[in-house]
Parts: structure tokens; C-alpha cells; sequence
């Protein structure tokens, strides 16, 4: 069978990939071709920091892979915190301290609309494709739910009276930003 990096330091994404793709690659992880080291990240977009850290694991390891880039874009604040999603408070990568400064850069806002978005760049034989996932939605007042991580708790889907940390993992990978772009990596590679 053909072997896919999924260029992720997070054991968890590549379990749920594995789980999520039905396709004849077999998924592996960095740790299998002892990639340890941090990949650089340091585009402005989300998309570019998909694109770079599938480049730089095709081009030092020779491999077929994809990597995946989410970020939190909320309207009213011209998109912010965005590609800057895991560091908005700090270098902590803190869950609950990024969410604290969205909801303090929010007080006294009406316009609470904001998308989850996700990339996936996937290079393989050498070419590069993208796949985009977005979940619509409106960042609440107040953190709600306990499931879930990052900014789960803020974020109200459209059409749902809850947030994505009152919904278990199976409601919400029905309808996430990361769910939508992998369905989309499926169908391609399905018929590769
Ligand atoms: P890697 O290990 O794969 O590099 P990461 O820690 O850089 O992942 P992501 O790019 O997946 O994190 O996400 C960037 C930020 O967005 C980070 O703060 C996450 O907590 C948050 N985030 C990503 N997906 C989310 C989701 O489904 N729900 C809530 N927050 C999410």
C-alpha cells in the first residue's frame, strides 16, 4: 500500500485521519520517518502555513504527505486572531487565556460572526493541491461546554443552539471546518 505523512507533531490528528480517510494510502505520522524537529510556520495565511509545512517535509524527506492549518477568523476584528489562532494570547498556546483576550477584544461588539477555517495541502508526485473547510458561526458571550478544545467553547455554530464544546466529537465532526477538508482529501485521493 502506498504510504501519506501527515506532516502534525498531534498523535491525535493522525488517529482521526486514519479513522476519518477511507482510502489504500496508509497514513503515517512524522514520528515514523523520525521527523522531530518543529516545522517552520511562519506564513501570514492560513493556506501558506498548510503549503509550507507540507513543502518542507516533501522536500527534506522525500515524501508524499499533507499537512492541515486551522485559524479562527472573526469578522470584527478584521480577521483576527486567524493564522495567529494558537499564540493570540502568548507563546503558552493557552486555550483558555486566547479565549479570555477574544472575548475582552469583543466586549461591547454586535458583530459576532466568525468561521473556523481549515486548510489541507496535500503534495503528492510532486504536484500541490489545497482543500478548504469552513465552519460558519458567531463567537457567544460566555464560554459554554466542557468537550472539545481551543476556542470550542466560544464558538456557536450556525443553526445550532450550542457551542462545538456542547456537541461529543462524532456531532461535531459532522459539521467541522477540519471534518468538511479532510472529506474533501478523501474524495481526491479516492480516486487518484
Ligand atoms: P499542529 O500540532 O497540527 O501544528 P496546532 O497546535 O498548530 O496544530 P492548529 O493549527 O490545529 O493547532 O490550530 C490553531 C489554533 O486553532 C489553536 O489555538 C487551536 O486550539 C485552534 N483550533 C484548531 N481547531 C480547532 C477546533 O476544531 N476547535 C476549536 N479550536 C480549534
Amino acid at each position: 500500500m502506498r504510504t501519506l505523512v501527515f506532516a502534525t507533531g498531534n498523535p491525535n490528528k493522525v488517529a482521526e485521519a486514519n479513522q476519518m480517510l477511507e482510502v489504500p494510502f496508509q497514513i503515517l505520522s512524522l514520528q515514523d520517518i523520525d521527523c522531530t524537529e518543529d516545522i517552520p510556520e511562519t506564513s501570514a495565511t492560513i493556506e501558506g502555513n498548510a503549503l509550507q509545512k507540507a513543502r518542507y517535509v516533501s522536500q527534506n524527506y522525500d515524501v508524499d504527505c499533507f499537512a492541515e492549518d486551522t485559524g479562527l477568523v472573526v469578522d470584527a476584528l478584521d480577521g483576527d486572531p486567524g493564522v495567529y489562532s494558537a499564540r493570540y494570547a502568548g507563546p503558552a498556546r493557552d486555550a483558555e487565556a486566547n479565549m479570555n483576550l477574544l472575548l475582552n477584544n469583543l466586549k461591547g461588539e454586535s458583530d459576532r460572526s466568525a468561521r473556523f477555517v481549515t486548510v489541507i495541502a496535500l503534495i503528492i508526485d510532486g504536484k500541490e493541491y489545497t482543500f478548504e473547510g469552513i465552519a460558519e458561526g458567531t463567537i457567544i458571550h460566555q464560554k459554554k461546554g466542557q468537550q472539545g478544545f481551543g476556542y470550542d467553547p466560544v464558538f456557536q455554530p450556525e443553526g445550532y443552539k450550542r457551542t462545538f464544546a456542547q456537541m461529543n466529537a462524532e456531532e461535531k465532526n459532522k459539521i467541522s471546518h477540519r471534518a468538511k477538508a479532510v472529506q474533501l482529501l478523501n474524495t481526491f485521493l479516492q480516486s487518484y
